[in-house]
């Protein structure tokens, strides 16, 4: 055997670390133009840096009810939960056998998507603006809609999501989020069009809603969209991630990191929890969020979960209730890309008077738009939460007891693909669009 000089080996060592810090760094979700939410390799990397002073990684799962946690990879800070069930849940498998589908490939960043007819689907197109029809009978992809509105298609701005109103039937009305250049920078809009009798155009396409105040920057739009039992709408925006600016999240007086609720025609609905607050906005729902990217309501519960995509870990679920505020930048669970702490490192929120996540992620895992499986085609998955995984090339699967999450499981982990949007059909079928243009159908096999 080769004798290797011991100052030999501690060079290559602080080599091999220093290399890894300079990967990390470039992982800053502010500093890479070119998708900085989730710049591929956020999931592994941070976690070599400090790894011989941190956490074993199985130390939530003793914490956890059941057995050993989805989540396998070392953790990235040295935040404990709350409360066990907080993080790395109890690995839980589908025994239904699935059959995994490609519906269409080839397609842009597919941000957004609505099942407007049976198996016919919207899907938006975010960095070309386009909004396609993909039917999921024929695999045919339809020419680009037009009408559609001008978008800031910098970073992470672009067209994002779709949305039919509870009356399309009758009003063909469709509603679509994007970034829109405005006067001192962009802003996360909101709009709505009437789809034509031939299907070829949106008709008369208005903005309803911008998220002021408006910022020259291209991160951290939200941009999730879903209408309530009452035919009103949630919309979910971003911080714009730069700091200062990420600190109006925790402002009344703007439209940044928060969850707003609003009419068809942009109004704010009389019910929101600032309507008698003179110096805040009357849209505001809940506030303190960082970059909401997930938003749906839990079939049974009724309750509104949202997915956070955090910093450097710390991705959250909550649970969205009126006039809340959830902590965004004064607490998190996650640290700066850069490895620093975030406001000198205060993970507990509620101890601060902030709402606490049900759950979240560290290390990260990049979590984009969501759903829940509201259908009984797959009885096991009836209720559970999909969402969609970025870098992490995951789509997850989390199940909830009442408030609590008691399981997680990652689907399609071969595909090496970044999940930017869930849906289920009406028909019970899984449908996951991808950055890299791919949409996936999963359904029990056999049917
Ligand atoms: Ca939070």
């Amino acid at each position: 055997m080769t004798k290797i000089p011991w100052s030999r080996l501690l060079f290559f060592t602080m080599l091999i670390f220093v290399l890894a810090l300079a990967a990390c760094g470039g992982n800053d979700d502010a500093s890479n133009e070119e998708s900085p939410d989730d710049s591929g390799t956020t999931t592994e990397e941070p976690a070599d840096e400090g790894a011989e002073t941190e956490e074993p990684a199985d130390e939530g799962a003793e914490e956890s009810a059941g057995g050993e946690p989805a989540e396998t990879g070392e953790k990235v800070t040295e935040f404990e939960p709350a409360f066990p069930e907080q993080t790395r849940a109890p690995a839980v498998v589908t025994e239904t056998e699935l059959n995994e589908e490609v519906i269409v490939d080839g397609l842009e960043v597919s941000w957004g998507m609505e099942e407007f007819e049976p198996n016919r689907l919207l899907v938006t197109q975010r960095d070309t603006a386009e909004l396609l029809i993909v039917n999921l009978e024929d695999y045919s992809v339809s020419e680009p809609i037009e009408g559609t509105p001008e978008v800031n298609s910098e970073g992470q701005g672009g067209l994002f999501d779709v949305a039919i109103a509870p009356d399309f039937d009758e009003s063909r009305m469709v509603f679509l989020t994007f970034s829109q250049d405005v006067e001192g920078g962009t802003v996360t809009a909101l709009g709505k069009g009437v789809l034509s009798e031939d299907e070829t155009s949106l008709e008369g396409f208005e903005v309803i809603f911008q998220a002021l105040p408006a910022y020259e920057g291209d991160l951290h739009y939200g941009g999730r969209i879903i209408f309530d039992e009452d035919g009103n709408l949630f919309l979910t925006t971003g911080e714009r991630s730069d700091d200062p600016i990420r600190e109006r999240a925790q402002d009344l007086d703007a439209y940044l990191g928060k969850v707003i609720h609003i009419t068809q025609d942009g109004e704010a609905v009389d019910t929101n929890p600032f309507i008698e607050d003179e110096e805040a906005l009357d849209g505001i729902y809940s506030y303190g969020h960082r970059n909401i990217q997930g938003i749906d309501f839990h079939p049974e519960t009724g309750d509104l979960w949202i997915i956070e995509f955090g910093p450097q870990a710390g991705d959250e679920l909550n649970i969205v209730e009126p006039g809340n505020n959830y902590g965004w930048p004064i607490v998190s669970y996650g640290i700066e890309y850069s490895g620093e702490l975030i406001n000198g490192g205060v993970s507990e929120h509620e101890a601060q008077g902030f709402i606490e996540p049900r759950y979240y992620w560290d290390p990260t895992s990049a979590p984009s738009g969501s759903s829940f499986y509201d259908n009984n085609a797959i009885p096991e998955w009836e209720n559970n939460l999909f969402i969609g995984g970025l870098a992490s090339s995951y789509i997850a699967r989390v199940v909830i007891e009442g408030d609590t999450i008691v399981g997680e499981e990652r689907l399609l982990t071969d595909k090496a693909e970044r999940f930017r949007d869930i849906l289920v059909t009406e028909d019970g079928a899984l449908i996951a669009a991808t950055d890299g243009g791919t949409i996936y159908r999963i359904t029990a096999a056999g049917e």
